[in-house]
Protein backbone atom coordinates (compact mmCIF):
# COMPACT_ATOMS: atom_id res chain seq x y z
CA UNK A 1 0.00 0.00 0.00
CA UNK A 2 1.61 3.53 -1.33
CA UNK A 3 -0.35 5.60 1.27
CA UNK A 4 -0.25 3.91 4.60
CA UNK A 5 -1.04 6.33 7.31
CA UNK A 6 -0.94 9.05 4.78
CA UNK A 7 -3.56 11.69 5.30
CA UNK A 8 -5.61 12.76 2.18
CA UNK A 9 -7.88 15.36 1.03
CA UNK A 10 -9.91 14.91 -1.79
CA UNK A 11 -11.83 17.73 -3.32
CA UNK A 12 -14.39 16.96 -5.85
CA UNK A 13 -14.97 13.66 -3.82
CA UNK A 14 -18.78 13.48 -4.21
CA UNK A 15 -19.51 11.93 -7.38
CA UNK A 16 -17.04 11.18 -10.50
CA UNK A 17 -12.88 11.50 -10.61
CA UNK A 18 -12.88 12.86 -6.84
CA UNK A 19 -15.02 9.63 -5.58
CA UNK A 20 -12.70 7.03 -7.74
CA UNK A 21 -9.66 9.08 -6.22
CA UNK A 22 -11.08 9.02 -2.92
CA UNK A 23 -11.77 5.35 -3.28
CA UNK A 24 -8.29 4.34 -4.60
CA UNK A 25 -6.62 6.14 -1.98
CA UNK A 26 -8.21 4.99 0.67
CA UNK A 27 -7.18 1.44 -1.29
CA UNK A 28 -3.66 2.59 -0.70
CA UNK A 29 -4.23 2.88 3.25
CA UNK A 30 -4.77 6.93 3.52
CA UNK A 31 -7.00 8.33 5.58
CA UNK A 32 -9.23 9.63 3.41
CA UNK A 33 -11.19 13.66 3.68
CA UNK A 34 -13.81 13.61 1.60
CA UNK A 35 -14.54 17.51 0.25
CA UNK A 36 -17.38 18.60 -2.21
CA UNK A 37 -20.04 21.40 -1.88
CA UNK A 38 -22.20 18.33 -2.28
CA UNK A 39 -22.18 17.64 1.55
CA UNK A 40 -24.12 14.77 1.61
CA UNK A 41 -22.23 13.41 -1.62
CA UNK A 42 -19.46 13.99 0.06
CA UNK A 43 -20.84 12.17 3.13
CA UNK A 44 -21.55 8.91 1.33
CA UNK A 45 -18.32 8.63 -0.41
CA UNK A 46 -16.43 9.62 3.24
CA UNK A 47 -18.55 6.00 4.45
CA UNK A 48 -17.25 4.24 1.35
CA UNK A 49 -13.88 4.44 2.52
CA UNK A 50 -14.07 4.80 6.36
CA UNK A 51 -13.24 8.04 5.95
CA UNK A 52 -14.52 11.81 6.91
CA UNK A 53 -16.98 14.21 5.11
CA UNK A 54 -16.43 17.71 4.61
CA UNK A 55 -19.46 20.04 2.53
CA UNK A 56 -17.01 23.21 1.50
CA UNK A 57 -16.62 25.02 -1.57
CA UNK A 58 -13.40 25.64 -2.70
CA UNK A 59 -14.16 29.10 -4.51
CA UNK A 60 -14.68 30.54 -0.32
CA UNK A 61 -11.52 31.30 1.14
CA UNK A 62 -13.38 30.86 4.46
CA UNK A 63 -14.60 27.11 3.71
CA UNK A 64 -11.18 25.88 2.28
CA UNK A 65 -9.20 27.25 5.52
CA UNK A 66 -12.71 25.46 7.50
CA UNK A 67 -11.42 21.69 5.12
CA UNK A 68 -7.75 22.04 6.59
CA UNK A 69 -8.11 23.34 9.89
CA UNK A 70 -10.73 20.01 10.72
CA UNK A 71 -8.01 17.66 8.57
CA UNK A 72 -4.75 18.71 10.92
CA UNK A 73 -7.54 18.67 14.28
CA UNK A 74 -9.12 15.80 13.39
CA UNK A 75 -5.31 14.07 11.98
CA UNK A 76 -2.54 16.51 12.89
CA UNK A 77 -1.41 16.75 9.57
CA UNK A 78 -2.45 16.57 5.35
CA UNK A 79 0.25 14.36 3.58
CA UNK A 80 -1.89 14.86 0.21
CA UNK A 81 -4.05 17.21 -2.00
CA UNK A 82 -5.81 16.01 -4.66
CA UNK A 83 -7.50 18.88 -6.59
CA UNK A 84 -10.21 17.23 -8.61
CA UNK A 85 -13.15 19.44 -8.30
CA UNK A 86 -14.11 21.43 -11.04
CA UNK A 87 -17.27 22.78 -12.99
CA UNK A 88 -16.82 21.17 -16.30
CA UNK A 89 -19.38 22.97 -19.01
CA UNK A 90 -20.49 22.50 -22.42
CA UNK A 91 -20.75 25.90 -23.76
CA UNK A 92 -20.82 27.01 -27.82
CA UNK A 93 -18.35 29.76 -28.09
CA UNK A 94 -20.91 32.12 -28.98
CA UNK A 95 -22.79 31.92 -26.34
CA UNK A 96 -20.20 32.13 -23.13
CA UNK A 97 -20.38 35.12 -21.24
CA UNK A 98 -18.14 37.00 -18.96
CA UNK A 99 -20.10 35.92 -16.16
CA UNK A 100 -19.79 32.23 -17.15
CA UNK A 101 -15.86 32.96 -17.83
CA UNK A 102 -15.46 34.59 -13.86
CA UNK A 103 -17.62 31.71 -12.59
CA UNK A 104 -15.09 28.78 -14.19
CA UNK A 105 -12.56 30.78 -12.76
CA UNK A 106 -13.58 31.62 -9.28
CA UNK A 107 -13.93 27.62 -8.96
CA UNK A 108 -11.09 26.16 -11.21
CA UNK A 109 -8.79 28.54 -10.79
CA UNK A 110 -9.17 30.57 -7.70
CA UNK A 111 -10.23 27.23 -5.76
CA UNK A 112 -6.94 25.33 -6.63
CA UNK A 113 -5.21 29.33 -4.98
CA UNK A 114 -6.95 28.67 -2.09
CA UNK A 115 -6.32 25.26 -1.57
CA UNK A 116 -2.91 25.01 -2.34
CA UNK A 117 -2.33 28.24 0.10
CA UNK A 118 -4.41 26.47 3.25
CA UNK A 119 -2.60 23.23 2.75
CA UNK A 120 1.05 25.22 2.43
CA UNK A 121 1.45 25.58 5.80
CA UNK A 122 0.92 22.14 7.43
CA UNK A 123 2.87 20.65 4.53
CA UNK A 124 5.59 22.77 5.21
CA UNK A 125 5.58 22.28 8.79
CA UNK A 126 5.73 18.70 7.91
CA UNK A 127 8.51 19.08 5.70
CA UNK A 128 6.39 16.70 3.38
CA UNK A 129 3.59 17.30 1.09
CA UNK A 130 1.87 15.95 -2.33
CA UNK A 131 -0.03 18.24 -4.58
CA UNK A 132 -1.85 16.42 -7.64
CA UNK A 133 -3.78 19.09 -9.53
CA UNK A 134 -6.73 17.22 -12.02
CA UNK A 135 -6.36 19.45 -15.14
CA UNK A 136 -7.98 17.87 -18.68
CA UNK A 137 -6.05 16.61 -22.06
CA UNK A 138 -8.88 19.87 -23.41
CA UNK A 139 -5.33 21.71 -22.82
CA UNK A 140 -3.47 19.59 -25.47
CA UNK A 141 -6.68 19.23 -27.80
CA UNK A 142 -8.32 22.73 -28.25
CA UNK A 143 -11.42 20.72 -27.31
CA UNK A 144 -14.85 23.15 -28.52
CA UNK A 145 -17.43 23.92 -26.54
CA UNK A 146 -14.91 24.60 -23.95
CA UNK A 147 -13.36 27.72 -24.18
CA UNK A 148 -13.46 29.43 -20.81
CA UNK A 149 -12.90 25.78 -19.19
CA UNK A 150 -9.83 24.90 -21.51
CA UNK A 151 -8.57 28.32 -20.09
CA UNK A 152 -8.80 27.31 -16.15
CA UNK A 153 -7.28 24.25 -17.10
CA UNK A 154 -4.24 25.69 -19.29
CA UNK A 155 -4.04 27.98 -15.74
CA UNK A 156 -4.13 24.78 -13.42
CA UNK A 157 -1.19 23.06 -15.20
CA UNK A 158 0.82 26.78 -15.37
CA UNK A 159 0.17 26.75 -12.02
CA UNK A 160 1.18 23.33 -11.43
CA UNK A 161 4.60 24.17 -13.18
CA UNK A 162 5.04 27.59 -11.11
CA UNK A 163 4.00 25.79 -7.94
CA UNK A 164 6.58 23.21 -7.96
CA UNK A 165 9.11 25.43 -8.67
CA UNK A 166 8.45 27.17 -5.48
CA UNK A 167 7.17 24.40 -3.38
CA UNK A 168 10.05 21.83 -3.56
CA UNK A 169 12.48 22.97 -1.44
CA UNK A 170 9.80 22.41 1.57
CA UNK A 171 9.35 18.93 0.32
CA UNK A 172 5.98 18.70 -1.47
CA UNK A 173 5.67 18.39 -5.24
CA UNK A 174 3.49 19.29 -7.31
CA UNK A 175 2.20 17.55 -10.45
CA UNK A 176 -0.91 17.56 -12.39
CA UNK A 177 -3.04 14.49 -13.87
CA UNK A 178 -4.74 14.98 -17.85
CA UNK A 179 -8.13 12.71 -17.98
CA UNK A 180 -9.41 12.74 -21.36
CA UNK A 181 -13.01 12.30 -21.74
CA UNK A 182 -14.43 10.45 -18.76
CA UNK A 183 -17.72 8.23 -18.11
CA UNK A 184 -18.21 10.48 -14.95
CA UNK A 185 -22.10 11.61 -13.66
CA UNK A 186 -21.62 14.95 -14.82
CA UNK A 187 -20.20 14.22 -18.53
CA UNK A 188 -23.28 11.90 -18.83
CA UNK A 189 -25.77 14.37 -17.95
CA UNK A 190 -24.43 16.13 -20.31
CA UNK A 191 -23.74 16.79 -24.52
CA UNK A 192 -20.30 15.96 -23.49
CA UNK A 193 -22.11 12.04 -23.30
CA UNK A 194 -22.59 12.18 -27.24
CA UNK A 195 -18.64 12.70 -27.87
CA UNK A 196 -17.67 9.15 -26.93
CA UNK A 197 -17.83 7.55 -30.25
CA UNK A 198 -15.74 10.62 -31.75
CA UNK A 199 -13.57 10.27 -28.65
CA UNK A 200 -12.73 6.60 -29.05
CA UNK A 201 -11.97 6.55 -32.68
CA UNK A 202 -8.83 9.01 -31.54
CA UNK A 203 -7.39 7.12 -28.62
CA UNK A 204 -5.26 4.47 -29.25
CA UNK A 205 -7.19 2.38 -26.88
CA UNK A 206 -10.43 1.83 -28.05
CA UNK A 207 -13.36 2.66 -25.35
CA UNK A 208 -14.86 4.11 -22.89
CA UNK A 209 -12.67 6.18 -20.21
CA UNK A 210 -13.98 5.49 -16.64
CA UNK A 211 -13.24 7.54 -13.21
CA UNK A 212 -11.56 4.39 -12.09
CA UNK A 213 -8.87 4.92 -15.29
CA UNK A 214 -7.40 7.96 -13.80
CA UNK A 215 -7.52 7.54 -10.41
CA UNK A 216 -4.33 5.35 -10.40
CA UNK A 217 -2.35 8.15 -12.17
CA UNK A 218 -3.34 10.51 -9.60
CA UNK A 219 -2.52 7.88 -6.07
CA UNK A 220 1.09 6.90 -8.18
CA UNK A 221 1.78 11.27 -8.44
CA UNK A 222 0.38 11.25 -4.10
CA UNK A 223 2.74 8.39 -3.39
CA UNK A 224 5.80 9.33 -1.48
CA UNK A 225 7.87 6.85 -4.22
CA UNK A 226 6.72 9.72 -6.68
CA UNK A 227 8.56 12.29 -4.28
CA UNK A 228 11.63 12.50 -7.88
CA UNK A 229 8.76 13.85 -9.85
CA UNK A 230 7.34 17.25 -9.68
CA UNK A 231 6.03 19.89 -12.15
CA UNK A 232 4.91 17.13 -14.12
CA UNK A 233 2.04 16.76 -16.89
CA UNK A 234 0.91 12.96 -17.10
CA UNK A 235 -1.93 12.97 -19.57
CA UNK A 236 -4.82 9.57 -18.93
CA UNK A 237 -6.20 9.41 -22.02
CA UNK A 238 -5.35 6.26 -23.99
CA UNK A 239 -3.73 8.17 -26.00
CA UNK A 240 -5.83 10.82 -27.48
CA UNK A 241 -3.17 13.05 -27.59
CA UNK A 242 0.21 11.26 -28.17
CA UNK A 243 1.12 12.18 -31.44
P1 LIG B 1 -18.35 15.89 -11.98
O1 LIG B 1 -19.07 17.11 -12.43
O2 LIG B 1 -18.98 14.56 -12.21
O3 LIG B 1 -17.98 16.03 -10.43
C1 LIG B 1 -17.41 17.20 -9.96
C2 LIG B 1 -17.57 17.29 -8.46
O4 LIG B 1 -16.99 18.53 -8.03
C3 LIG B 1 -19.04 17.31 -8.04
O5 LIG B 1 -19.25 16.43 -6.96
C4 LIG B 1 -19.27 18.76 -7.64
O6 LIG B 1 -20.24 18.91 -6.62
C5 LIG B 1 -17.89 19.16 -7.15
N1 LIG B 1 -17.71 20.61 -7.16
C6 LIG B 1 -18.02 21.46 -8.17
N2 LIG B 1 -17.79 22.72 -7.80
C7 LIG B 1 -17.30 22.67 -6.53
C8 LIG B 1 -16.91 23.65 -5.59
N3 LIG B 1 -16.97 24.97 -5.89
N4 LIG B 1 -16.45 23.26 -4.39
C9 LIG B 1 -16.42 21.95 -4.06
N5 LIG B 1 -16.81 20.97 -4.90
C10 LIG B 1 -17.25 21.33 -6.12
O7 LIG B 1 -16.91 16.01 -12.66
P2 LIG B 1 -15.88 14.90 -13.21
O8 LIG B 1 -16.24 14.62 -14.61
O9 LIG B 1 -15.72 13.81 -12.22
O10 LIG B 1 -14.54 15.79 -13.24
C11 LIG B 1 -13.68 15.81 -12.14
C12 LIG B 1 -12.39 16.51 -12.54
O11 LIG B 1 -11.83 15.90 -13.68
C13 LIG B 1 -12.57 17.99 -12.89
O12 LIG B 1 -11.42 18.71 -12.49
C14 LIG B 1 -12.63 17.94 -14.41
O13 LIG B 1 -12.25 19.17 -14.96
C15 LIG B 1 -11.64 16.85 -14.69
N6 LIG B 1 -11.80 16.21 -15.98
C16 LIG B 1 -12.93 15.53 -16.28
C17 LIG B 1 -13.03 14.91 -17.51
C18 LIG B 1 -14.24 14.13 -17.91
O14 LIG B 1 -14.39 13.84 -19.11
N7 LIG B 1 -15.10 13.74 -16.96
C19 LIG B 1 -11.98 15.00 -18.44
C20 LIG B 1 -10.84 15.70 -18.09
C21 LIG B 1 -10.77 16.31 -16.85
C1 LIG C 1 -11.71 15.10 -24.53
O1 LIG C 1 -12.24 17.64 -19.60
O2 LIG C 1 -11.08 15.97 -21.87
C2 LIG C 1 -14.86 16.58 -23.31
C3 LIG C 1 -15.32 17.70 -21.04
N1 LIG C 1 -13.93 15.97 -24.08
O3 LIG C 1 -14.39 17.96 -19.98
C4 LIG C 1 -13.19 17.48 -20.31
C5 LIG C 1 -12.68 15.79 -23.62
C6 LIG C 1 -14.52 17.03 -22.06
C7 LIG C 1 -12.30 16.20 -22.36
C8 LIG C 1 -13.26 16.85 -21.59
Amino acid sequence: MKLQDRVAIVTGAAQGIGKAVADKLAAEGAKVVAVDVNGEGAERTAEGVDGTAVQADISKPEDVQRMVDETVSRHGKVDVLANVAAIVPFTAWDDVTFDDWRRIMSVNLDGLFLTMKAVEKPMRAAGYGRIVNVTSNVILAGTPNLAHYVASKGGVWAFTRAAARELGKYGITVNSVAPGLTATEGVMASPHAEAFEFVQMLQCIPRRGEATDIAPSVAFLASEEAGWVTGQLLVADAGMTHN
